[in-house]
């Protein structure tokens, strides 16, 4: 294969403005420290399957009973994914060429819904997705939604609240997951209120997709219809998505899929799948998200030792949200502050806030960069001194310029492609 497939030369040589742009991104993921929950460093394979030449290839259809010629090759990968993506969830079913968790919610939606049939799921002033119900998104458009929230003094999922709801609203379909809740989700509690109300339960677990895979936040599996997550989040490979069912939803979420949905599948994309899953099912895939939660736990315990109000008091998972209120500072602030120290986190509502979107009254902090790059309980430890200083002083852009120098300092210690490393103490 030619060198210049696929290199950052070709870019150069091709596209100087590309380049350029690219050469900032990835001098700004080496010297930041990123602590969005949602984002991950991937792999250099995965990396480089996404930008390999499978992206020339039209394979509408699915492996074997494909519309076009030529595609013994991406058969291959595509069958690999499918097959390492059994074995990491242990599913019945899985369809890999959602280009996202979006598409995949959708294709979960339609597999089983019709327009105008009611759903419920987690509000995302509390906590859970666009494309759960948002009177916004295509779910909230096509769908009759509606919502369920965390109590107001736990911060915690209410079940016995949700089922009372379910009975009044009378969903044809139960959505649950979320993208700012920290605490382990009850799989088998929204099974039963599913089959108390008649209706069909469609898990996503786009955020903590790596620890359902290695076995450290329990499976919705075995309780769920549907199972849809993104591939880049705790589970680190390519920007993209991924449906599973049981059994009998198989041919309903194919068809749903394609031809419903999409048209070809992103077979580049795929092969990255492909990629990612070989390296979750590797034995330092687990380490690697036991330290996501160590990580995440540190975080938050040093956070609580300072006076910050951390939602719902803790974190089970790889994400927990500060609620700065009684630090007199909006999301908005501290996450501009911080990105000026060079730490890049997203402002976040918290629940029941009174607080605009765009402004909000927290921050959400996650671990999975932080702990590819190899980072254990130490560096957590130095981080949250990083971001007390700097919300302490928000304004302070002399402070902003030390503290950027030191978490610079920092980074240089931990490269951005990803080698597991033990933790240091
Ligand atoms: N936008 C993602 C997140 O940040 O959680 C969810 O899709």
């Amino acid at each position: 294969m030619s060198d210049a497939v696929g290199t950052l030369q070709a870019i150069q040589d091709t596209d100087p403005e590309v380049y350029a742009a690219i050469c900032a991104e990835e001098e700004r993921q080496r010297e930041k420290l990123v602590l969005i929950a949602s984002e991950n460093y991937a792999s250099p394979a995965v990396l480089a399957a996404q930008g390999c030449l499978m992206t020339n290839k039209y394979a509408e259809g699915y492996p074997g009973r494909r519309y076009y010629g030529g595609c013994q090759n991406v058969d291959i990968v595509e069958n690999l994914a499918i097959a390492r993506a059994k074995e990491l969830f242990g599913c019945d079913h899985v369809n890999v060429q959602p280009h996202s968790g979006s598409t995949a919610n959708m294709a979960a939606y339609l597999a089983v819904l019709k327009p105008g049939d009611v759903i419920l799921g987690m509000s995302l002033a509390h906590g859970g997705h666009l494309t759960h119900g948002h009177k916004v998104n295509f779910s909230g458009m096509i769908f009759q939604s509606y919502s369920y929230g965390l109590d107001r003094d736990t911060e915690v999922l209410d079940y016995e609240a949700i089922h009372r709801q379910a009975e009044e609203c009378r969903p044809r379909m139960i959505v649950v997951g979320a993208s700012a809740y920290s605490r382990t989700i009850d799989f088998p509690r929204f099974q039963q209120i599913a089959q108390a109300v008649g209706a069909y339960l469609m898990v996503d677990i786009a955020h903590i997709s790596g620890l359902v895979a290695t076995g450290l936040h329990p499976t919705p599996i075995p309780n769920a219809d549907f199972v849809t997550t993104t591939t880049h989040k705790t589970l680190r490979g390519p920007r993209s998505g991924l449906i599973m069912c049981r059994a009998e939803h198989a041919k309903a979420v194919d068809k749903i899929l394609f031809p419903g949905l999409q048209g070809g599948p992103l077979m580049h994309i795929i092969a990255a799948k492909a990629v990612a899953f070989k390296e979750a099912l590797a034995p330092e895939f687990k380490m690697y998200q036991q330290q996501i939660l160590a990580n995440a736990r540190v975080l938050a315990q040093e956070f609580l030792r300072l006076g910050y109000r951390v939602v719902s008091g803790g974190t089970d998972t790889h994400l927990f949200l500060l609620n700065l209120t009684n630090k007199g500072l909006t999301g908005k602030e501290a996450e501009e502050a911080l990105d000026a120290a060079g730490i890049v986190v997203n402002k976040n509502g918290v629940p029941f806030d009174e607080k605009p979107p765009m402004v909000t009254s927290g921050i959400r902090i996650g671990t999975p960069i932080v702990s590819t790059r190899g980072m254990g309980e130490s560096e957590m430890r130095q981080i949250v001194s990083f971001i007390d200083r700097v919300l302490q002083r928000p304004q302070d852009t002399q402070l902003h310029q030390t503290v950027r120098q030191e978490v610079k300092a920092l980074c240089e210690q931990f490269p951005i492609f990803y080698s597991y490393q033990p933790a240091s103490a």
